[in-house]
């Protein structure tokens, strides 16, 4: 039994109660329930001595300075605080939950490193379909013109921003020291490897590129039972043609996943021809390559069906990430501080789309993932083993020794 594994479940399925829809979680971001975590983690975290503030694009940031009287490097822990609707308790959080554990371990073991440990505003891209927006700020990519962008309810991510009572001129300032030493998130796999192979923990080598778009295939809405089918121009009809070809190229495709996971269907009635739908689609492969062949194949069947049927495509890239490596002095001290731990030092690739592909590109950055029971995750059955957290704040510890001996 470990104490501080039962506090930091306890603590994610406590954060998973704040949520915009009671009985599920969806948090999404700089909603409602933002304001709930911000105060449960700021609080959590000035008790740890951290200063604490929230950016311009609301990631909430503590920073731990280390009172060891050694000059001291800056290290970034960190994951996100948004979650898919009805998602898990644990899909990012659990690594924010972590990395304030870790600050507990460095404190205790008077490490000579400071600590900023950093909770996402927004990686999951739900709102704005638009993913990233954390660590975009904090990788100093985010483009002033993504302020524009819209929700379902037609408010700007600049609205929700200032809506949430941020200063969001300060957006230069979110960007990350540039000489950290480097950015670590610990988070759950998310999938079978792990259990599969009977192990905890496994050090991440890279991330896999993934594309995402917004498509809207427009043709006209019309009378169920008085139009002809040769006379109908049915948007559902395509998109169901076109969502068969998605399935089937990705099916075909070795280590390709392609997914339409999202759909509105305009004016969704049951005896209305539908006018037209907006569909969302999400393309991974560990090569770079592969994928946009991939997406280019599948937009111009796209484009075809839609000319054949008499309708309008239109399209918008929202992410085109490559893949990213992970850095390999970072994932060496993970995979000894794995051993060092007392596990087999498994490595292994991300097939989900995580903040550190993001970090990757501004400095040093390394991932721990841990067991997923099931697979299971982006969903409300999304659990974790026990052991396994405890497992991760032991091979955390022996990791930030390692780093702080090398970099101290
Ligand atoms: O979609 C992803 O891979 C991640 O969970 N945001
Ligand atoms: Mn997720
Ligand atoms: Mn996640």
């Amino acid at each position: 039994m470990s104490e501080r594994a039962e506090r930091a479940i306890e603590e994610c399925r406590l954060i998973a109660t704040m949520s915009e829809e009671p009985g599920r979680t969806t948090r999404r971001f700089l909603t409602a329930p933002f304001h709930q975590v911000h105060h449960h983690l700021r609080t959590r975290m000035q008790s740890l001595g951290m200063d604490v503030l929230v950016d311009a694009v609301g990631n909430l940031r503590g920073l731990w300075t280390s009172s060891s009287g050694l000059s001291s490097k800056r290290l970034i822990l960190g994951s996100h605080i948004d979650t898919v609707p009805d998602g898990g308790p644990f899909d990012g959080v659990l690594g924010v939950v972590l990395a304030l554990e870790l600050v507990e371990s460095a404190k205790r073991l008077k490490l000579p490193i400071d600590i900023e440990v950093i909770a996402f505003s927004e990686e999951e891209g739900v709102r704005f379909s638009f993913p990233f927006i954390g660590s975009r700020a904090v990788a100093g990519r985010f483009d002033p013109s993504m302020f524009a962008l819209k929700d379902a309810n037609g408010t700007t991510i600049k609205q929700a921003i200032e809506n949430f009572g941020i200063d969001l001129g300060r957006l230069e300032e979110a960007a990350a020291d540039a000489d950290a030493v480097g950015f670590v998130e610990i988070h759950i796999e998310q999938g079978p490897v792990l259990e599969a192979e009977g192990l905890s923990v496994a050090a991440v080598t890279s991330i896999v590129g993934q594309t995402r778009l917004d498509l809207r295939v427009t043709g006209h809405a019309n009378h169920a039972g008085t139009t002809p089918m040769r006379l109908r121009r049915d948007a559902v009809a395509a998109s169901a043609e076109w969502i068969s070809k998605v399935e089937m190229l990705a099916v075909e495709t070795d280590g390709l996943v392609a997914t339409v996971g999202k759909m509105e269907v305009h004016p969704n009635a049951g005896n209305v021809v539908a006018g037209s739908v907006d569909l969302s689609l999400d393309v991974r492969h560990v090569h770079d390559g592969t994928r946009r062949t991939a997406v280019d194949d599948l937009l111009k069947h796209a484009d075809a069906i839609a000319t054949r049927r008499g309708l309008k495509l239109e399209w918008n890239k929202k992410m085109d990430e490559p893949s990213v490596p992970m850095d390999e002095r970072l994932t060496a001290f993970m995979t000894d501080a794995i051993e060092a731990a007392g596990f087999p030092a498994k490595s292994m690739p991300s097939g989900a789309g995580h903040d550190a592909m993001i970090m990757a590109r501004r400095m040093p950055t390394a991932m721990l993932f841990l067991r997923t029971p099931g697979g299971v995750s982006h969903h409300p059955g999304e659990s974790v083993r026990e052991e396994d957290v405890e497992a991760a704040v032991r091979v955390g510890e022996k990791f930030l020794q390692r780093l702080s001996a090398a970099v101290g």
